[in-house]
């Protein structure tokens, strides 16, 4: 059983993961509405990750005989001044969310909860994974300025990412 202030905590996180995952979406769109389906294909990708980091928390509630309750999630942005200015909102959205894992960690220390150190463990090293690719793309639209051709051409990269595939248990 997870003790109450390690509950609320998880909880807090599975509302962070779903605004993680409607932000990402609504980046989609914008990027579906101003004629760049590559990087829309991309953003669609990352939301279904977020989607996936949302069970793993649901899941793990669940696992240690505790109740998840869903929260409100705030409405995103729906647009942008350019594709730059949305990867950046994406990289300092996934600062923040790496600071929301490493606060958990912190308390699952304090609280000498093993098992949520163990499952937690996953969480701190995707983190650095999501902000080494969301930083990659961030630096390449920098390096590319406004160019059309540039823009076409990392748009037409990026539509080769893959939807994620469900984690093995
Ligand atoms: Fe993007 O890592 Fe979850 O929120």
């Amino acid at each position: 059983m997870l003790s109450k202030k390690m509950l609320t905590a998880l909880n807090d996180q599975i509302q962070h993961e779903l605004e993680s995952a409607y932000i990402y979406l609504a980046m989609s769109a914008y990027f579906q509405a101003n004629n760049y389906p590559g990087f829309a294909q991309w953003m669609r990708a990352q939301y279904e990750e977020e989607l996936i980091h949302t069970f793993r928390f649901y899941d793990f509630i669940h696992s240690r005989g505790s109740r998840v309750t869903l929260q409100a999630i705030p409405a995103p942005p729906a647009d942008y001044n350019s594709p730059l200015a949305a990867f950046e909102n994406a990289l300092a959205h996934e600062e923040k969310i790496t600071g929301d894992i490493n606060r958990l960690y912190k308390l699952a220390i304090e609280e000498n909860d093993y098992p949520s150190l163990s499952f937690l463990q996953w969480f701190i090293d995707e983190q650095v994974e999501e902000e080494e690719n969301v930083g990659a793309v961030v630096e390449d639209l920098k390096r590319i300025g406004g160019s059309e051709q540039g823009l076409l051409m990392l748009d037409r990269e990026l539509s080769q990412r893959q939807s994620p595939a469900a984690p093995v248990e």
